[in-house]
């Protein structure tokens, strides 16, 4: 397709703008053809940005510059009009400023470059609930990645061409090429100039200086989630990070269950998981990203927004994750810092496979005993969803599918049970609003610390988060009794001697089945100062190694002294939103201070 074939006015006179501002040597619309990204990895194997991968098949090894290897909140801004709008957790810039800087580092950055206009729907192309976006970029890797993660096609320009609304997505890896000059395998700019802004009102992404993951493939966190919170909000849905899992007991009962848990903390495993009680199913809608929108009969109905899993690699194994690992070695994938083996395949810490020697992700030799990390804890595969071998028959039904249960959850080595449920649906506000985690890879910075990550969605949310919690408090309003049950699950409590203290992994189905069934009303529980936990005679136990009634009591035991020594820093963490906070979550904390005495 030409770009003089493109009716819509509105996106014609934006791609003119950027090509004008960016001067790329040339210009392609990418069609979502396996042709074109035949080409485009071929292309890329030739400069040296891909390997090509004996196996799995029809896969690429790519390993980004040292310094360019997560997401960067730091740099990552909400450019709303007033800065109360984005909110205390949430970096700003004025629009206008922002606009004015970029006029300057997006000057000829893509010289000696082709910039790529890739049209993309997120959700099924067809469905009422989806949303059409329009990302450039000068980046080829950013394109094949976006061909996974995202239904790309001409399509979605017809769609644009009749009428429909777009979000306009702008990249650049802000490395032009002056004449003669080499290019590396993985362009990017400094850290001082990376900047990964997003300008609610104007419903516009501009993203400068970085290639990785949520900073480049921009209908990911910046579209499907800080965009479409805003959007959500405005039209009375949410955006949630949130994987959507479809759970099937021994009866062929099935129910949908949705879960927020921050980056790197279990839900591409949780979601295609192999549960190790027999005659339970669990089969995946979606790992990262959940809209919800309500249905005609009051209930709320989930699509999964993307089309890929863009997942951690390190940890991942048949026996961790063995559905992740089928859906891998169908090929059709995309290694991003992994280690590679000496036969062309992929490796990464905890792999099945255990090779004497290996090409770390810097490039370097490494053998078996080392004590360097081969693959970057941030490793990633991108990789179709269609092939995972548990995806649920209706992951693409455009109209969503029925959540029972919303589940909230993070790492926390001490004091969070095993599971616990909200009294009701004001007090699993409550618990959202107060999640906190230990920080992971994810994210540059802050490795290991504890931090409060409301509803897993503090990196994500577009807007001003008191709103949000509102927002939260709004539709549990609107659904009424039709409102999912919310529950707490920790899977990552240790030991004084650092040990897991739960399992994990496919055994988490043990919970799952907890939680089925109390939404049936068919299990039992306790009420305790925090909500209802299950007793350990309602939690089927059979068949699970290695377990204590210690390790038990700990599992399932309120921790009263380390709740009451959290209270302060929840009491902190609520003042940072001043007059924008619900009172309703005042009122939660003081009833829980009351009910721990
Ligand atoms: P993002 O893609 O960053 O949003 O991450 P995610 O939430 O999908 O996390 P993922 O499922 O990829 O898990 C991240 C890490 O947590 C991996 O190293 C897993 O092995 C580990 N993990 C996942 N589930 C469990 C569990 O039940 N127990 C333990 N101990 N570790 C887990
Ligand atoms: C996350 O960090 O939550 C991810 C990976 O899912 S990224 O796409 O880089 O945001
Ligand atoms: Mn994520």
């Amino acid at each position: 397709m030409l770009l003089s074939e493109i009716k819509n006015a509105e996106l014609k006179s934006w791609l003119q703008s950027w090509i004008d501002l960016c001067t790329p040597d040339d210009v392609v619309i990418c069609d979502g053809s396996k042709k074109q990204n035949d080409e485009l990895c071929n292309q890329m194997v030739k400069s040296g940005t891909f390997i090509k991968l004996n196996k799995p098949e029809n896969s690429f090894l790519c390993r980004s510059e040292v310094s360019d290897v997560a997401r960067v909140e730091e740099r990552t801004y909400i450019c709303s009009k007033k800065q109360e709008d984005a909110g205390p957790t949430n970096h700003w810039k004025d629009p206008a400023e922002m606009k004015a800087e970029f006029n300057v580092l997006f000057k000829g950055s893509m010289k000696g470059r082709t910039m790529y206009v890739i049209p993309f729907s997120m959700g099924p192309i067809e469905s009422p609930i989806s949303k059409y976006g329009i990302e450039i970029t000068d980046s080829a890797y950013v394109v094949v990645n976006m061909c996974i993660m995202t239904r790309v096609g001409l399509s979605v320009i017809s769609k644009i061409d009749a009428g429909a609304a777009f979000v306009k997505c702008v990249h650049s890896v802000g490395a032009p090429l002056a004449d003669g000059q080499a290019d590396v395998p993985w362009p990017c700019a400094p850290m001082d100039k990376k900047y990964i802004t997003h300008f609610p009102e104007t419903r516009e992404i501009i993203s400068f200086g970085s290639g990785y993951g949520g900073n480049a493939l921009l209908g990911k966190k910046c579209f499907a989630l800080r965009i479409a919170s805003v959007q959500a909000r405005e039209e009375g849905w949410m955006a949630e990070h949130m994987l959507i899992l479809k759970l099937t007991n021994p009866k062929g009962i099935v129910k949908y269950v949705a879960a927020a848990f921050p980056s790197a903390c279990g839900k591409t495993n949780l979601a295609m998981m192999e549960p190790t009680i027999p005659g339970w199913k669990v089969e995946t809608i979606g790992d990262d990203i959940s809209w919800m929108k309500f249905g005609e009969d009051g209930r709320l109905y989930a699509i999964n927004p993307e089309a890929g899993f863009f997942g951690v690699a390190p940890g991942t194994s048949m026996k961790s994750n063995p559905n992740c690992m089928r859906t891998i070695a169908k090929g059709n994938s995309i290694f991003t810092n992994t280690a590679i083996t000496m036969d062309g395949g992929t490796w990464w810490e905890d792999h099945d496979e255990d090779p004497e020697e290996l090409v770390d992700w810097i490039r370097r030799p490494w053998k078996k005993g080392c004590t360097r990390k081969a693959a970057h804890p941030n490793a990633r595969f991108t990789t179709p969803a269609a092939q995972c071998p548990v995806i649920a028959p209706e992951w693409e039904d455009p109209r969503g599918v029925p959540i029972s249960a919303f589940l909230f959850g993070g790492r926390r080595k001490t004091v969070v049970p095993l599971v616990n449920e909200a009294l009701d649906w004001k007090h699993g506000v409550f618990l959202g609003a107060t999640m906190a985690s230990e920080m992971t890879a994810a994210a540059a910075g802050g490795l290991g610390q504890l931090r409060f990550d409301p509803f897993a969605m503090l990196p994500f949310c577009g807007y001003n988060m008191g709103d949000y919690f509102k927002h939260w408090l709004e539709i549990g309003e609107k659904a009424g009794s039709k409102a999912p049950k919310i529950f707490y699950v920790n899977w990552f409590r240790k030991n004084d001697a650092g040990k897991w203290l739960w399992p994990g992994y496919g055994e988490n189905s043990r919970v799952l089945k907890w939680i089925f069934e109390r939404c049936d009303g068919t299990a039992s529980c306790k009420a305790t100062a925090i909500g209802n936990l299950p007793e350990e005679k309602a939690l089927d136990l059979d068949g699970l190694k290695d377990m204590t009634h210690d390790d038990l009591a700990l599992l399932l035991g309120v921790d009263k002294e380390g709740w009451k020594a959290v209270i302060p820093q929840i009491e902190a963490h609520f003042a940072k939103f001043g007059d924008r906070f619900p009172a309703e979550l005042h009122k939660q904390l003081d009833a829980m201070k009351a009910r721990l005495g």
